[in-house]
């Protein structure tokens, strides 16, 4: 039986940025991180957006990602491979474990995330995806979505929020984190979307 994945988008983080942050929508053209490698990574599955892969987001190597609590490389890739068809390995996330990100500079044009995930444990466990990002120079993480797992899989797309305080580009970090007991969760092949009304 196919599983799907399905994302709760938490809260009206649209809403929250509205009161938050206040500014008015750029210009597109006026948005750039510069130096970033566009891809089309997704493009089997009828999505032909852009996307920019998070530093080691190919999970060959953790280099620039905070792990706790066991998360640790496995063997096994995605299976589609859509990094490089050299990549074996992924991000295991126990019951109890987290993983960061490396920080992604990113517009505030609707950006989304798009990753890689299965989960061979309980089926009762989800996994939480957080965006931490800095407001006023304090750090704020925003829940953006939960996860229920199968078999490996490409997520749905994912809207999140950056920097509030700047209405043209930020960084943002991921936080991946497996909620209940008995996780068998794995990600790989973490990318965002920058610019996703362009
Ligand atoms: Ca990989």
């Amino acid at each position: 039986m196919a599983r799907n994945y399905f994302f709760a988008i938490c809260l009206g983080l649209a809403a929250i940025g509205s009161m938050i942050g206040g500014a008015a929508r750029p210009a597109a053209a006026a948005l750039s991180c510069g130096g970033q490698s566009l891809v089309q990574p997704f493009r089997p599955w009828i999505d032909p957006a852009n996307y920019v892969a998070v530093q080691n987001g190919s999970l060959e190597s953790t280099n620039g990602w905070t792990l706790a609590g066991g998360a640790k490389l496995v063997a096994g890739n995605e299976p589609w491979t859509v990094g490089s068809r050299a990549d074996t390995h992924s991000l295991a996330l126990p019951s109890g474990s987290s993983a960061t990100s490396p920080a992604l500079c990113v517009t505030l044009l609707h950006p989304t995330l798009r990753f890689f995930a299965t989960n061979s444990g309980s089926p009762l466990s989800l996994l939480r995806v957080d965006a931490i990002t800095t407001l006023g120079g304090s750090t704020l993480t925003l829940p953006v979505g939960l996860l229920v797992g199968g078999a490996w899989q490409p997520t749905l797309p994912v809207a999140f929020l950056t920097n509030l305080t700047s209405p043209l580009t930020g960084p943002v970090q991921f936080r991946f984190t497996p909620i209940g007991t008995a996780s068998g969760w794995q990600i790989d092949d973490v990318y965002v979307d920058p610019f996703k009304d362009r």
